[in-house]
């Protein structure tokens, strides 16, 4: 039975990291001092961080028990006998003999069986979607835990009223949520509501998301916002580093994705220094509850679409 580790506060996110650059991402943060990787079925580049992976333990760099790997389930993956089979596909194209979390995606299930996006309509513009509950889900990742191939299990982008329900059905309470957050995006009541629960949050796009194909013209980039430049200037910083900061000083877990070794680098050295409050209370007074990962175009007709308005 593998046991349950701490997530370390600064991960490295791999969606949108390329095939043929994401192995060497992964082993170039590694060598920095990253313990913690986020994956995913959907972002199609896990067989490469599974070899990236091999490699480094084999060479000695690290151990299987030092790092914490997140994958989670894809949509197409929701009734019980496709999302049991996805983890044992995912530990192969990893390599590995457990999973340290594995997380439901989305609340959304869509059609299986066939194309990871199952669009249809006349610019693709419409999702065949599945009427599995997330609950039946949640009840093959627990079944997992129990044969030893998860050591802890979550949901990503649920809403709290959804939370609620799987805290309801569950045997195994699910100890993390990770969600769109960053400066702009703070969700304090969520927070809130994660601490009374005892839920860990990771957040995603802690960089305000600048890559996402969702991010429109006009949305602000957080990386140029001319508050967090006086306060990363004030202690001879980066804006990343000052966004990232501002999470962790929170104790909400960091995700950012790069691919270059300076970025690599860069991010994960955001933890040594301390935002004054008057910092903390600027930063606080940036949330323009701007959500950039925002599937409503498609799926608000969906029955478990997250965030109603
Ligand atoms: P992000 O980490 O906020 O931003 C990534 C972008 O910022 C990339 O374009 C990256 O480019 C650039 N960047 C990284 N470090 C930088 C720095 N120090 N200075 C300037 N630019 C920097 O956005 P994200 O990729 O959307 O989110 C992070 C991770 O969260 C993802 O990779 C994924 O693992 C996870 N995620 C999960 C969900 C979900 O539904 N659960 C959704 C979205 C994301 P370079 O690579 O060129 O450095
Ligand atoms: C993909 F692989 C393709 C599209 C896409 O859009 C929404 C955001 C997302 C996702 O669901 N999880 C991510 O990390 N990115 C994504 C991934």
């Amino acid at each position: 039975m593998p046991t349950p580790k701490k997530m370390p506060l600064v991960g490295l996110g791999t969606w949108q990291a390329l095939p043929g650059e994401v192995g060497e991402a992964v082993k170039k943060a590694i060598k920095t001092g990253y313990r913690h990787l986020d994956c995913a079925h959907i972002y199609g580049n896990q067989k490469e961080i599974g070899e990236a992976l091999t490699d480094l333990f084999q060479s000695g760099v690290v151990e299987r028990e030092e790092i914490f790997v997140t994958t989670k389930i894809w949509n197409t993956f929701h009734s019980y006998n496709a999302a049991t089979g996805l983890v044992d596909q995912m530990l192969e194209d990893l390599q590995l003999e457990y999973l340290d979390l594995c997380l439901i995606h989305w609340p959304m299930g869509y059609q299986e069986g066939g194309e990871l996006f199952p669009k249809y309509g006349e610019h693709g513009e419409k999702m065949h979607y599945s009427d599995v509950d997330y609950i039946e889900t949640w009840k093959a990742m627990e079944d997992m835990v129990a044969a030893g191939k998860i050591a802890a299990i979550g949901i990503s982008n649920f809403s709290e009223a959804q939370i609620k329900r799987v805290l309801a059905a569950a045997k195994i309470a699910p100890a993390y949520l990770q969600v769109e957050m960053n400066v702009y995006l703070q969700h304090p009541e969520l927070v809130q509501f994660c601490e009374a629960k005892g839920i860990v949050i990771t957040a995603y796009s802690p960089l305000g998301a600048a890559q996402n194909p969702l991010r429109k013209e006009h949305h602000p980039l957080l990386l140029q916002d001319p508050e967090l430049k006086k306060i990363a200037e004030a202690h001879k910083r980066t804006v990343a580093q000052v966004a990232l900061r501002f999470l962790t000083q929170q104790g909400i877990v960091v995700i950012p994705k790069s691919t270059s070794e300076a970025r690599i680098k860069e991010n994960f050295n955001s933890q040594d220094f301390t935002l004054t409050d008057e910092e903390i209370k600027t930063i606080r007074g940036l949330d323009k509850r701007l959500r950039i990962c925002d599937l409503s175009h498609r799926d608000a007709g969906h029955p478990h679409y997250p965030w109603k308005n």
